[in-house]
């Protein structure tokens, strides 16, 4: 059951589409192709898949208004650094934000997002490797998103399970940081197809590595052309010169640099705040309620 504290464990969900999908996520489904039963497998994978989109859509209800992005990528890409860089900047433009974060184990990344002062509630998803749209219902009696504008939803870390659950938000955006290997659109398709949004993250580190942002772009795109694609680090300043240093650490002191947050970053949350207001106009305008209007 969920807690006081904006904590809950995956498996006191409502039961249905996450208690099956679980049981595949074990190893169930390999299991039972072994034993001559494949079809039955298919068959309550495909029953499990068809209730999520039902309460998927109850949660898209339930957002309402809010303009709702769910974070997808593998382990430590940067979403919940992503979600920290962005929220002052959105915050400082008038948007008021949610965010429900989805993992494993531990309530780390709500600690967080604590930190930034805005509503966040934890999924604990107790070994299943994605978020549903049941895990999200629930979370909805706990966190309080009445004046969300934006609501950020971070998966759990994975770049395959996740992909075949709607949540019910707006869209999925895929978040690949430069370490991984410009390879990734193609060994983990879906998640680039599935997704409207690409976020090359840990841009600061190019100058140490042996990766190229164009070859990442170049496979993205032969997955999903309409692929719109941001270059951020969460990590980067620039010198009073103009010149890009990185602290990946964060530990250097030196009075040259500034602040000035990161350009991608600023790009990105300029998207947002547009998705948002064109989603209020479009749910007015779908409600009758006179479209066009902004907050
Ligand atoms: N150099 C650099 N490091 C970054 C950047 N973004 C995140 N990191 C670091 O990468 C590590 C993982 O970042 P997280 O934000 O926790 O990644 P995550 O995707 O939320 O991880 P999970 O929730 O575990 O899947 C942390 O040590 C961050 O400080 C970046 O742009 N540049
Ligand atoms: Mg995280």
């Amino acid at each position: 059951m969920p807690n006081s504290n904006g904590i809950s464990r995956g498996s006191s969900g409502r039961g249905g589409a996450g208690k099956d999908i679980r049981a595949f996520g074990s190893g169930g489904g390999k299991h039972l192709g072994r034993t001559g039963t494949g079809g039955r497998s298919l068959t309550v994978r495909l029953n499990a898949l068809e209730s999520n989109e039902v309460i998927a859509g109850k949660n898209k209800a339930l957002f309402g208004e809010a303009f709702v992005i769910n974070f997808l990528s593998s382990p430590g890409s940067g979403k919940t650094s992503l979600v920290e860089s962005i929220v002052p900047v959105l915050k400082s433009e008038g948007l008021n934000i949610a965010v429900i974060e989805g993992d494993v184990e531990t309530d780390l990344d709500k600690r967080r997002i604590d930190a930034l002062n805005i509503p966040a509630y934890q999924i604990i998803t107790n070994g299943t490797c994605h978020l549903d749209a049941n895990m999200v219902h629930t979370s909805l009696d706990n966190l309080n998103i009445n004046e969300a504008d934006v609501i950020f939803i971070e998966n759990v870390g994975n770049l395959v399970c996740p992909t075949s659950y709607n949540l019910g938000e707006d869209m999925k955006a895929v978040v690949l940081s430069v370490t991984e290997g410009d390879d990734k659109p193609l060994k983990y398709p879906a998640a680039f197809y599935k997704s409207k949004v690409m976020i090359i993250n840990k841009i600061d580190l190019l100058p140490f590595i042996d990766s190229d942002v164009s070859k990442i772009k170049e496979n993205a795109l032969s997955i999903n052309k309409e692929l719109i694609i941001f270059e951020t680090s969460c990590k980067r300043k620039i010198n009073t010169h103009g010149t890009l240093l990185s602290s990946p650490d964060g530990s250097i002191e030196d009075a040259r640099w500034s602040d000035e947050i990161d350009k991608g970053i600023l790009d990105f949350a300029s998207f947002i705040k547009e998705k948002a207001k064109l989603k209020v106009a479009e749910f007015k305008g779908s409600s009758g309620s006179g479209a066009g209007v902004y907050l």
